[in-house]
């Protein structure tokens, strides 16, 4: 294993150990948490329940949402017999079972999906079953981390495999007080089992063991890049289902499904958290870096191979420059051959920008480490 590799996954357990470090002296009696597929079954009873005995009474135009109980003999459609607003599933793999998840799609959004690991900027309601709120932003946007990180972090896995089904929002123009509204956003409901909620911790009024609901709208996101590589945790879903999963704890994902896995290099490292994604001992970060000065017979770093397309115009107000020689071609370049200078007799490397499909050099697993490092820069 590489050291720096090592290195890396000693620092993320040192966080965790020091986070986890509670008081020894606490006498607190510890009850086993419940078996997570009874729990489940359980819950999905009571949500299905919840969605065939309520109904969207109002959708605002800001996408506020009421949802009222059936009254006795009321001719009401359920929110799980209603079509206006698409009830949607999804599969979640989580506590080493399958939960399916239902969510309410009011608005899709017009902006950009975040991952299941990005920042997000949302307002929101949480009730229980019984219409009882029990925490709400007032229609104000907040920040959270969906990898859990920070004072900000989230804690309902929910949130995680919800978020990234819906868009963010048209920001738009600053208001005279500094404040900015948006137009356009994600906004649904889901409906969460307990075990992608509070479980048997329960927090404020939800007591152990409830299933929950958020209403919320989603007015921004922000891309995070866990690994420092360069390369944002987007880009590295790699199967692109919009997930990047973490599943290096054996005790919790036991079993984790295929289609989950993003890893270049199988090393149980996901690419979003590992440096060296085809793990060839040379990392990402370089990978993706212009050699333009040889150090010690590699080239050093400075921007090669723009992840995303990088493409000047020509601009007529400077007629003696054409600023588009300057574009560089869109994405990270696959190793296609080496030929030799006739010249100088120095091998040089052809890159393969062209061809759809081409993997990026840094997720090629099959690639020569030393055609990386001994690359001859563009001319
Ligand atoms: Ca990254
Ligand atoms: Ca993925
Ligand atoms: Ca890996
Ligand atoms: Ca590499």
């Amino acid at each position: 294993m590489n050291k720096f590799k090592y290195f890396f996954i000693l620092l993320i357990t040192a966080t965790a150990l020091i986070s986890c470090n509670k008081d020894d002296d606490d006498k607190v009696e510890t009850v086993p948490l419940r078996d997570y597929q009874e729990q489940y079954l359980k819950d999905n009873d009571s949500i299905l329940k919840y969605l065939k005995t309520n109904y969207i009474e109002e959708v605002t135009a800001d996408f506020d949402v009421k949802i009222t109980k059936i009254p006795a003999g009321g001719t009401q459609k359920s929110i799980f017999d209603q079509t206006q607003y698409p009830l949607l599933t999804r599969k979640v793999y989580n506590d080493n079972i399958y939960y399916t998840v239902y969510y309410l799609v009011l608005n899709e959004g017009v902006g950009e999906a975040p991952c299941n690991y990005d920042n997000i900027y949302t307002s929101y309601v949480g009730t229980l079953l019984d219409g009882t709120v029990f925490d709400t932003s007032n229609n104000f946007g907040r920040s959270f981390s969906l990898d859990g990180l920070g004072s900000n972090g989230v804690f309902v896995d929910g949130w995680k495999e919800i978020f990234p089904k819906f868009k963010s929002g048209k920001a738009n123009p600053v208001n005279a007080d500094g404040t900015i509204t948006y137009s356009n956003f994600g906004a649904g409901m889901m409906f969460l089992p307990s075990g992608l909620a509070y479980y048997g911790g329960g927090s404020g009024a939800i007591k152990s063991y409830t299933p929950i609901a958020f209403s919320f709208k989603l007015f921004d996101i922000q891309r995070l890049d866990h690994d420092g590589d360069g390369i944002f945790d987007i880009n590295e879903d790699i199967n692109g289902d919009g997930y990047v999963y973490d599943f290096r704890n054996k005790e919790l994902y036991a079993n984790p499904p295929a289609e989950l896995i993003d890893d270049t290099d199988g090393d149980g490292l996901a690419n979003f958290i590992d440096i060296d994604d085809d793990g060839d001992g040379y990392t990402t970060y370089l990978e993706i870096t212009k050699p333009t000065a040889e150090v010690g017979g590699t080239f050093g770093p400075s921007k090669y191979y723009p992840f995303e397309a990088f493409v000047v115009v020509d601009d007529p107000a400077t007629p003696n420059t054409n600023e588009a020689l300057n574009s560089e071609p869109k994405g990270i370049p696959a190793f296609l051959s080496v030929g030799t200078d006739p010249v100088t007799g120095k091998p040089i490397n052809v890159y393969d920008y062209t061809t759809s499909g081409r993997l990026k050099i840094h997720l090629d697993k099959d690639h020569n480490t030393t055609k990386v490092s001994t690359v001859t820069a563009k001319k």
